[in-house]
């Protein structure tokens, strides 16, 4: 076997090494309170090989989390990139990029939650159908039109893109109950 110049390693194992890190990454995502989630995220101005290596970063932390949705916001990325995934078989992946959402209509409340609020689940009221406009990982422009808990996923991830955390449409009362239960959690976890 071929040895790299002056490494004690084959060259073989080197490069799988490296396309083995490059398919691999599960990013950290931060954790409400943190500031950042309230960062606006700026459009992307070139879908190149960077972009689509984030997305696939994004997609693994997603399904390794569990969760159906998330957003470059999450993991402290602040570029306007969402990953959905709302399929029970976990082979549906859809990537937003520069999502715009065009229309809302109609309402629908459901129960929520958040990768960067883990463990807390609360109602909130959406738009039940929507349409949305976004570029795909080719950077071509695509609209959808989504309904139901699709719709509702959607638009918790356009949300982050734009600083806004779920816990943020509950009333005052219960977001400062929740601030002081995070609080008192952190604690214990030390
Ligand atoms: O944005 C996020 O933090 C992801 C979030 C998306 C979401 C869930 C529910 C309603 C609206 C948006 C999650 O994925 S939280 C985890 C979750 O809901 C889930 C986890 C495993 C299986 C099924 C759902
Ligand atoms: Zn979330």
């Amino acid at each position: 076997m071929t040895k790299a110049h002056g490494a004690p390693w084959p060259v073989k194992f080197c490069i799988q090494s490296i396309k083995l890190a490059s398919i691999m990454a599960i990013l950290q995502i931060l954790q409400y309170p943190d500031e950042r989630l309230h960062t606006i995220a700026k459009k992307v101005v070139q879908v190149n090989d960077v972009t689509r290596k984030l997305v696939q970063d994004m997609a693994e932390t997603m399904y390794a989390a569990p969760g159906v949705g998330l957003a470059a916001t999450q993991v402290n990325v602040h570029e306007q990139i969402i990953v959905v995934d709302v399929s029970e078989t976990h082979d549906e992946l859809l990537v937003f990029i520069n999502p715009e959402i065009l229309h809302r209509s109609g309402e629908q409340e459901g129960e929520e939650g958040c990768l960067s609020v883990p463990g807390i689940y609360e109602n909130v009221r959406r738009a039940d159908k929507i349409s949305v406009r976004a570029l795909n990982q080719q950077g071509e422009s695509f609209t959808l039109d989504a309904e139901g808990f699709l719709a509702v996923c959607i638009q918790h991830e356009v949300d982050h893109l734009h600083g806004r955390v779920f816990v943020e449409y509950l009333s005052q009362l219960k977001q400062s109950r929740l601030r002081a239960k995070l609080k008192k959690r952190r604690r214990e976890a030390m």
